[in-house]
């Protein structure tokens, strides 16, 4: 467990992010180094639980969700390189809300995943609020093993378990005028110290189209390992678009609307230049500060080579072959 955690500008270089240089320049600029480190002092978390809710959290355990796993690997999706170990990728994690180094885990943990509930809104023909624990006894869950490339040139392997996002939009059942699916993370500002930081545009948002979202690669995760997802995978329910570059990927779903316009998405509204809203994973377009020709693979520090979709593209470069004039790669 981490018991000191570093903020963003005190990681040894090696190990410093881009997107952690990114958050330096932006309180650079800002002129908020005093007000950075204020709002970095929130590593007394924890005070907001009151001891009856810290009780409730107790006796609510994941109880429905236990009872589901482990699911049956769906053989399908296969790797090219080992599984990254359990304990490396829940240690190493991008979770903004919790903070923007990579050692979020232990902050994470003060995130209450239950109740949660979960709103499908917007243009379809059965809106519904439902509490996680009766959603997720709807869809059939499976393993499957995936890739993860992170913008910064790191990349995972990792044992999701959920359901298929495309049977979510089955049940939504979106009326023709949809053309986009939006999510929205639900962590609130009193239990995710880095909310404190004013300039993200929070909550965290993302979108896909939704002929992406009904692509068979899109995956509603709610565990890995064949367990429950600890926090700092964005338990309850978080998305696995593994073709994409991983902001793509949200966290701790709350909301996901059914909309005819692009939606906005956080790090698109940061950062238009360097994040677009397709973020499709490709080893000849460079990020406007990197390259992205190789990637850091977790666990074992081996740089090789990124693959077009992250190697995806069997399933979907067909979804982007008459889109023209669009930034498909950032
Ligand atoms: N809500 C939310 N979702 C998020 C992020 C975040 O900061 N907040 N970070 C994204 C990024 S940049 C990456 S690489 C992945 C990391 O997932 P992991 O921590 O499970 O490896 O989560 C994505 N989803
Ligand atoms: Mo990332």
């Amino acid at each position: 467990m981490s018991v000191f955690r570093r903020r963003g500008w005190e990681i040894p270089e090696r190990r410093a992010t881009a997107e952690s240089v990114f958050f330096r320049r932006r309180a650079l600029l800002a002129g908020l180094g005093a007000g950075v480190v204020g709002a970095a002092a929130y590593y007394a978390f924890g005070d907001g639980m009151s001891p009856a809710a810290a009780q409730a959290q107790d006796q609510a355990p994941d109880a429905v969700l236990a009872g589901l796993l482990p699911a049956k690997r769906n053989e399908t999706f296969k790797l090219d390189r080992g599984l990254t170990p359990e304990k490396i990728n829940g240690n190493y994690n991008n979770f903004y809300e919790f903070g923007t180094s990579k050692y979020v885990a232990s902050a994470a943990q003060g995130l209450k995943t239950r109740p949660w509930t979960v709103k499908i809104d917007g243009l379809v023909n059965n809106p519904a609020e439902l509490d996680f624990d009766d959603l997720v006894k709807k869809f059939a869950l499976e393993e499957r093993l995936y890739r993860h490339r992170c913008v910064e040139a790191w990349s995972m392997t990792i044992p999701w378990t959920g359901f298929a996002l495309a049977d979510l939009v089955k049940f939504a059942d979106p009326k023709a005028e949809a053309t986009y699916v939006r999510f929205e993370t639900g962590v609130p500002k009193a239990e995710a110290p880095g909310m404190r930081v004013s300039w993200y545009p929070w909550p965290y948002t993302e979108g896909l189209t939704i002929a992406e979202a009904k692509n068979e690669l899109a995956f509603l995760a709610v565990g890995t390992y064949g367990k429950i997802m600890p926090n700092q995978h964005g338990a309850p329910i978080r998305l696995a678009v593994p073709w994409k570059y991983g902001f793509k990927s949200i966290k701790s779903i709350s909301r996901i609307s059914f909309v005819d316009k692009r939606p906005d998405t956080f790090w698109e509204a940061l950062q238009s230049s360097e994040y677009g809203f397709w973020a499709n994973v490709n080893p000849e377009v460079p990020h406007p500060r990197w390259s992205q020709a190789y990637e850091r693979v977790l666990d074992t520090g081996a740089q090789v080579p990124t693959q077009i979709y992250n190697g995806y593209g069997d399933y979907v470069a067909g979804l982007y072959k008459d889109i023209k004039g669009e930034a498909l790669f950032m």
